[in-house]
């Protein structure tokens, strides 16, 4: 990697507390992806963009900001990229999935909130995430109590933070206030940017934005093929990615290593050898690098077939209709897909049950680990009837709650080699 102190600096990072950080991601980076073998080509280019994850991509969000290009930043699935990109906009993920400055998130966030929220404090406290700090506005959602809350917090950190308040009931209520809310965000936009959302540039951003859910849903497609063609760990990190990148960029990227699998599976090529256990994961989102849990299942023999979760399907499913000839009516079908999202801080949220069963007889899973980050009520209260359904049909469940930290990965291994012997 080129040397990028000056560009850190001007952020704002704590340069020590930065490198400790880079050095984290890159030793586990190296243990977890760039030692294991018959990984597919095509997963040169995310391991490219991670290695400059906090290099190349940075520089090319701060050479756009001279130009006039403002960063957007959030935290959830719910923000539409598409309205982002039609205000001439970048979007970037800002969740975050290592502990950081805990002692000092500790001080704002009571110790009981979940590792995802603790750690995109931490990074802030820590100052070591050159896309929060590159972000022109930071753009929260009233999902969990938790975000919430939290996020009331973050508005005494930040220069800018936008709240969308999002509904947590599938309702025609629920949907006019998404349109509601999604109408307040293109002024929003419009405001920073300087630019009118009009109904070309709503086409072109959805047009985008479908493309690159096209990609991804062509890569999981071909997960579904004994034995899968790729791991499951290269998979998350394509869908990983998908928060960070250049749009386009990544859909070439994505649709280069989907044309690979495909031959992979049309000549029985496998990652792992033909038998191996399939699990489908559902459950919460993992953003970089929180590889802990599907590491220990693919280590234990077993191959992730999909990801029931905001990082996979969940958030990358439905395309948006681009057929409207009107700002209106494109916004209109912006709203549903995203009221599709069935994210657990919906009541009821049957669809989600649905999915996962769709999900493992597409992808012909032998079981499904159901993953909780610790304190996560939404999902940790969705995991008990959904266990309960799902082993009436006769899929074994493994129901899991951990957070970022190492300490119970010998536990959470002992746990998935049972179930992973047990399913085999
Ligand atoms: S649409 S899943 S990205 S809210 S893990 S912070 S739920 S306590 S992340 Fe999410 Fe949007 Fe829903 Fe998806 Fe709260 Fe649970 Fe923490 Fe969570």
């Amino acid at each position: 990697m080129a040397d990028y102190t000056q560009m850190w600096k001007d952020l704002g990072l704590d340069l020590e507390a930065h490198d400790q950080l880079l050095a984290v991601l890159g030793q586990g980076y190296q243990d977890i992806f760039l030692s294991r073998q018959n990984r597919p080509e095509g997963m040169g280019y995310f391991d490219f963009v991670m290695s400059e994850v906090h290099g190349l991509r940075i520089q090319e969000l701060v050479d756009g900001k001279k130009q006039g290009r403002k960063v957007v930043g959030a935290y959830c699935v719910f923000v539409p990229e598409e309205i982002v990109l039609a205000a001439n906009a970048t979007l970037v993920g800002l969740c975050a999935g290592a502990d950081f400055a805990m002692a000092e998130v500790e001080n704002l966030l009571p110790r009981n909130t979940c590792a995802l929220i603790k750690s995109a404090f931490g990074f802030k406290l820590g100052k070591v995430c050159p896309y929060l700090e590159s972000a022109d506005l930071i753009v929260g959602e009233n999902t969990c109590d938790g975000k919430k809350k939290a996020f009331e917090t973050l508005s005494t950190l930040v220069d800018r933070l936008h709240v969308l308040d999002l509904p947590q009931v599938k309702s025609e209520e629920g949907r006019a206030l998404l349109r509601a809310e999604y109408a307040r965000f293109i002024g929003v936009m419009e405001e920073l940017t300087g630019n009118s959302i009009t109904a070309d540039g709503l086409k072109q951003g959805i047009r985008t934005v479908n493309a690159k859910r096209a990609a991804l849903a062509r890569l999981a497609a071909v997960r579904g093929v004994e034995p899968a063609p790729i791991s499951g760990l290269d998979a998350l990190l394509a869908n990983q990615v998908s928060f960070y990148d250049n749009p386009e960029r990544f859909t070439e990227s994505v649709n280069k290593l989907a044309d690979e699998l495909e031959n992979r599976a049309a000549a029985n090529q496998g990652v792992f050898p033909a038998g191996a256990p399939r699990i489908l994961l559902s459950g919460c989102p993992m953003a970089v690098p929180n590889w802990k849990l599907p590491w220990i299942i693919e280590s234990a023999g077993a191959v992730i077939v999909g990801e029931e979760s905001c990082v996979g399907e969940r958030g990358l499913r439905n395309l948006v209709d681009d057929s409207a000839e009107t700002a209106g009516g494109l916004l209109d079908a912006i709203v549903s897909r995203y009221l599709d999202i069935d994210c657990a801080v919906f009541t009821p949220n049957p669809d989600r049950k649905k999915h996962v069963l769709d999900m493992a007889e597409k992808y012909k899973a032998d079981g499904v680990i159901h993953y909780s980050l610790n304190f996560c009520q939404p999902y940790q209260l969705e995991a008990m009837p959904l266990e309960k359904e799902l082993e009436a049909t006769g899929l074994p469940v493994l129901r899991l709650e951990t957070d970022y930290s190492p300490e119970d990965a010998e536990q959470l291994k002992t746990r998935v080699e049972a179930f992973v012997e047990m399913i085999s």
